[in-house]
């Protein structure tokens, strides 16, 4: 009897231990049971805002590298690396605590021809910038993603006229999966492909010759949306 009882506990933690190695493991491009659709997200979203229409969280054609990647919100962390005073690694709650909240419309352009004018809500990159300290020797700014993806700007595009953001929420809803949960740029005046989604670490570097995914594969590597998006640079 006691024999069968210890069998059995040793059975149960063998299959819970069994359960987290696979919840652990779940790859980030598998989609969790109970992830609501964008269709259905799409019901409760603000698609008006002073009298302007909103595009719609659907609205968006979904071509990413290696489609949408479920990041998960408890273990997410964002890290600040390279040439800063001091690295930092944040949690998605660290990262909203305390930080002032922008709100704005901006559009994003796709070089394959489609548009989004979505009402963003996020923090100011520069402050993160800031929260680190950036070292005079960094010139660019690295952002990668969960997917592999990356994309980069001059440490300068952060502390000019524009108050440059990344993004937690869209429309009045938490960014979706697809959208790039937790944290999309907001890369205004800049092609869609330095919108970067599923950010998870801002590295400050020397490299001036960085690029990114695409940017590496022939798009300009400024990627200004009043310029021709491929070669050029
Ligand atoms: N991590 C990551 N971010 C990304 C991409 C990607 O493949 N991976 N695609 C970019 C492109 S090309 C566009 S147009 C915008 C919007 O893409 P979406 O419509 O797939 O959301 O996200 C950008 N950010
Ligand atoms: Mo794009």
């Amino acid at each position: 009897m006691r024999k069968r009882t210890r069998y059995g506990s040793a059975l149960l933690a063998a299959l819970v231990l069994a359960l987290a190695v696979a919840c652990a493991q779940r790859p980030a491009n598998e989609r969790p049971p109970d992830t609501p659709s964008i269709e259905e997200l799409a019901r409760t979203e603000v698609r008006e805002y002073q009298g302007k229409n909103l595009s719609s969280i659907a609205d968006f054609r979904e071509n990413s590298i290696k489609g949408p990647q479920y990041v998960d919100r408890d273990t997410y962390r964002l890290r600040i690396t390279g040439l800063v005073d001091q690295p930092r690694s944040l949690t998605y709650d660290e990262v909203l605590a305390d930080r002032k909240r922008y709100k704005k419309v901006v559009r994003l352009d796709c070089v394959e021809g489609w548009s989004v004018d979505i009402r963003w809500e996020g923090v100011l990159v520069r402050h993160l910038l800031a929260y680190a300290g950036v070292e005079s020797s960094a010139k660019t700014v690295i952002l990668k993603a969960r997917d592999g993806y990356s994309t980069s700007f001059p440490v300068d595009y952060f502390y000019g006229d524009r108050d440059i953001i990344m993004a937690y929420r869209m429309n009045d809803l938490e960014l979706p999966a697809e959208r790039g949960f937790p944290f999309q740029l907001v890369a205004e005046d800049k092609w869609g492909y330095k919108w970067i989604k599923w950010i998870e670490e801002i590295e400050l570097s020397a490299d001036e010759g960085y690029r990114g995914f695409w940017e590496s594969r022939g798009y300009s590597n400024t990627g200004d949306r009043d310029k021709p998006s491929f070669g050029e640079d």
